[in-house]
């Protein structure tokens, strides 16, 4: 097989080069510097002789193509009840003087802030903030408190510096927390700071210093008097972060836990400059989805996915799920095909949602489930697809996978896809015969290109594809909300 340097110029793949070093027997990737040539290449794949022995269907989902379905979609009983009721209170729960901020916050994927605009700053400003807060309550529910954007929270909040609390079996922790505006995330050890008990006054401080550590800045987290220290790299500085909140959210996980905790006088820098509030008065920040109860459908292991009547789209919510012996797919039967027979797929992707260890796979794949010890992990003796997935130091992976009876092909590195809800074209290619008859998968992603060379394990192995369409990567884990549409995809031969 055939080695080739890896050369990528973009900034936020630079995690994933080191990895490409380290791994990269039985793989080519094309430079993405240099993308015209890329797309060159590209074309030549697209007009291989072999594609015209093979019939495509193509969809537009502008009606509904009826696909099959099993367990992909959400089950009533499992919904949870999530109540969001925090903001501004005259309450005096801190014991600093009456009047805070806070209250009860619950985890879910559905968006809450209580926040003040406070303009825009990014990595260049000295960002400096302090607090008090008490826990009252909680079990695994978390609340986060510090500079945010109003577009987007979540689990990692993209555009986030602050502080994490979080209440963990009648105690709790708190971390410092940044995530770029990429979603590279950094933070503080769990185990940094002593644990927080509940009912007590603790005092908090982050002092972001653009300056420090040469010039890449440095985060000094203070918590209880505790200090502890996030150096920026390069990359956080080259992603950037653009913050135009500060303020209070809940943890965006799937539907559950709660958190009851108080903050008060709080210290926070704006665009205008310093502020101080002791909260004796309402300070009238904004307020969206923080005072709310409904039933969440959105728990963990609660599958949406399918045919999205509203936007003309196929695609959903879909978990990390644990070894299973179901199915759990949203597809149309094909071929059926096998190792030897020429494979292309193109559509468009949007993923407005992705959180750490979560993901899914849209592709060919046979319709035989079982569990690890029939089919190897992710449960099904043939697949050859996309695998959007991990690991969290880069994000999320648009990147190819092929299963060959219990063995598993796919590469530590591919195009990188941002979950920011942008749409973007996306093509993939199994030639049979590249790479000396073991065969060679090409993968497009907006400017990105990519290429797989499979171990020959997986072709002699061989496999035999039925359905093509989405399902959830194995074991457990997170969730991710991903879109697919205008697919046209090889569906048999002539
Ligand atoms: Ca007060
Ligand atoms: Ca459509």
């Amino acid at each position: 097989m055939k080695k080739q340097t890896i050369l990528l110029s973009t900034i936020i793949l630079v995690a994933l080069v080191s990895l490409g070093f380290q791994n990269c027997g039985g793989m080519r990737s094309l430079s993405l510097s240099n993308l015209t040539s890329a797309q060159a290449v590209a074309d030549d794949w697209m007009h291989l002789p072999i594609a015209n022995n093979y019939l495509k269907k193509t969809f537009d989902f502008s009606s509904d193509p009826h696909w099959v379905e099993s367990r992909n979609r959400p089950i009533a009983g499992e919904a949870k009840s999530v109540t969001q009721k925090y903001g501004y209170t005259s309450s005096n729960n801190v014991g600093l003087g009456g009047g805070e901020i806070g209250g009860l916050f619950s985890r879910s994927l559905t968006k809450s802030y209580y926040a003040d605009n406070i303009g825009q700053l990014t990595l260049n400003d000295r960002l400096r903030a302090s607090g008090t807060f008490v826990i009252k309550d909680g079990s695994d529910g978390g609340a986060f408190i510090g500079w945010f954007n109003s577009r987007e929270q979540g689990w990692r909040p993209p555009n986030f510096l602050g502080l994490h609390t979080q209440a963990d079996h009648g105690t709790g922790y708190a971390l410092g927390a940044f995530t770029s505006a990429t979603w590279n995330a950094a933070a503080t050890g769990y185990t940094e700071f002593p644990a927080l008990d509940f009912h007590n006054r603790h005092t908090f401080s982050i002092d972001y210093n653009p300056d420090a550590n040469s010039g890449l800045g440095s985060a000094t987290i203070t918590l209880d008097g505790n200090t502890s220290k996030i150096d920026f790299t390069k990359n956080y500085r080259d992603d950037g972060a653009l913050f135009d909140r500060f303020g209070i959210f809940h943890l965006g996980k799937s539907a559950g836990a709660s958190i009851e905790i108080y903050f008060d006088d709080i210290e926070y820098e704006s665009s205008t400059g310093t502020k101080k509030l002791k909260f004796s008065s309402d300070p009238n920040w904004e307020g969206v989805g923080n005072n709310v109860t409904f039933n969440d459908l959105e728990t963990y292991g609660n599958f949406d996915f399918g045919y999205d009547a509203e936007n003309k789209r196929i695609g959903g919510l879909i978990w990390r799920m644990d070894n299973s012996t179901d199915s759990y797919i949203y597809a149309t039967s094909v071929g059926p095909l096998n190792q030897n027979d020429y494979l292309e797929a193109s559509g468009t992707v949007t993923f407005p949602l992705g959180q750490s260890d979560s993901g899914a796979i849209i592709g060919w794949f046979n319709n035989t489930w079982g569990d690890e010890d029939t089919y190897g992990n992710l449960g099904s003796p043939g697949i050859v697809g996309i695998e959007i997935e991990g690991p969290s130091a880069v994000g999320f992976y648009f990147r190819p996978i092929v299963k060959a009876g219990k063995e598993r092909g796919d590469p530590n590195e591919g195009p990188v896809i941002l979950p920011d809800g942008s749409t973007l074209n996306w093509r993939i290619i199994y030639d049979p015969n590249a790479n000396f008859k073991s065969g060679a998968i090409k993968v497009y992603l907006g400017d990105q290109t990519y290429v797989y060379d499979l171990p020959p394990v997986l072709k002699q192995n061989g496999f035999t594809l039925d359905h093509f369409g989405i399902f959830p990567v194995r074991p457990s884990g997170s969730g991710v909300k991903i879109y697919f549409d205008d697919l046209t995809f090889v569906s048999g031969k002539k």
